[in-house]
């Protein structure tokens, strides 16, 4: 029972921290299924128009990187499709990038010829965007790797995966509570396990 103890212990530990952290954005998978590419010429400016994008959400390019880049550029650049002089080069593939202001933010695809095709995407914050919709479609919270996983299965309280975003400064509040209620049943399932 003390190791189980211990290890809620440290589960505990572990999940306030995530779910205490600064407020954790939405993680936005560019093109969604299609990803980062030119078949079928997927439309990324339509995609961004259909998010509301706010301060501290992730996008994720995924691409097959002998094909594409992602390269964030100037407006200018942006609209001329100049890939050669980009603020910051990704070219790993799977590339998540964290968006830390508001206004535009410019990427493009810096192999030849695929940018002209609309390999680009405009990620735009509006100055005016300090509260997020409480109706927003896109509030999926980040996956947050491994923090909801340990309470799946012991029959522990659910967690608050699929909760409408809060306005910014509330949201970790009742996660981390939910977090640490979902630790408790599973102490309590794990101790009687062991007791057995
Ligand atoms: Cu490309």
């Amino acid at each position: 029972m003390e190791k189980v103890l211990a290890m809620a212990t440290g589960l505990v530990a572990l999940l306030l921290v995530a779910g205490a952290g600064p407020a954790e954005g939405a993680v936005y998978k560019v093109g969604d299924s299609a990803g980062w590419t030119i078949m079928g010429s997927p439309n990324y400016t339509a995609w961004a128009a259909s998010k509301t994008f706010h301060v501290g959400d992730t996008i994720v390019f995924e691409y097959n990187n002998s094909f594409h880049n992602v390269l964030e550029v100037t407006k200018a650049e942006y609209n001329a499709c100049n890939a050669s002089s980009p603020i910051a080069t990704y070219a790993t593939g799977n590339d998540s990038i964290t968006i830390k202001t508001k206004g535009h933010h410019y990427f493009l695809c810096g192999f030849p010829g695929h940018c002209t095709i609309g390999q680009k995407v405009d990620i735009y914050i509006p100055k005016s965007s300090s509260a997020a919709p409480s109706t927003s479609p896109a509030a999926a919270p980040s996956p947050s790797s491994g923090s909801s996983s340990s309470s799946s299965g012991t029959g522990g309280i659910p967690t608050p995966a699929a909760a409408p975003r809060p306005s910014a400064g509330t949201k970790p509040v009742p996660q981390a509570f939910a977090l640490v209620l979902a630790v408790f049943s599973f102490v309590a399932v794990a101790g009687g396990l062991v007791r057995q």
